[in-house]
């Protein structure tokens, strides 16, 4: 069953592999990493046995749900892990291993993000927490309902922000020194829209 059947035409108006030419970052889209039949399957496992949870976020003196629900595995080898998270499941696995045929670079954790309608978002942030490293490597697979992904540059503000659709079954890769010098977000929308899923690998590494 196709359940997006998208003709949405991003940036250039072609399907396929872009690599984009600015500064300060290595940023790589691949509109079809996934085929639509790949796509809708692995939407509706995730969707379907993913342990989503809500989360909270401490913010100006107050605590607040962030308007997305989230799930996160990780090797349970890694140093300092927390032996309760979830196992990787046999699907989990297998986008890891095309997204690390890809990039030809081995991930040890994902984050998954359920968007469950067009109330659920993002903020401008930069992923830069200490166990990602400074300049953390970012591979972004997102399956169902396409959603804008806003990219602006932190200080080189002459320097137009970019809105990149990311399609049922695309791959976005951040790299370089993207998370020093550029915030992403994915912005609210007031349209009708169907659940997205978004799964960000990265390298985890709590060694001191
Ligand atoms: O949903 C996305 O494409 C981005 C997710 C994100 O920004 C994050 O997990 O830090």
């Amino acid at each position: 069953m196709l359940l997006f059947d998208d003709t949405e035409i991003f940036t250039s108006g072609n399907k396929g592999k872009k690599v984009f030419d600015l500064p300060d970052t290595e940023l790589i889209l691949h509109d079809t990493l996934f085929t639509k039949e790949e796509s809708d399957h692995y939407y509706n496992v995730l969707l379907n046995t993913t342990a989503w949870r809500e989360y909270e976020m401490e913010m100006y003196d107050k605590t607040l749900k962030v308007p997305r629900m989230i799930s996160w595995y990780e090797d349970k080898t890694n140093i300092g892990s927390d032996p309760n998270l979830p196992d990787w499941t046999p699907e989990l696995l297998l986008i890891k291993e095309r997204v690390e045929a890809e990039t030809q670079i081995k991930f040890n954790s994902v984050l998954l993000n359920l968007y469950r309608n067009g109330n659920d978002g993002v903020s401008w942030h930069s992923d830069r927490e200490q166990n990602f490293g400074k300049d953390a490597i970012i591979a972004s697979v997102s399956f169902g309902e396409t959603r804008i992904f806003g990219l602006r540059h932190k200080f080189k503000k002459e320097i137009p922000k970019l809105k990149i659709p990311l399609h049922h079954g695309s791959f976005l890769l951040m790299g370089g020194t993207t998370q020093s010098f550029w915030q992403h977000q994915v912005p609210k929308t007031t349209k009708n829209i169907l659940p997205r899923i978004n799964l960000t690998f990265r390298i985890v590494d709590r060694k001191p």
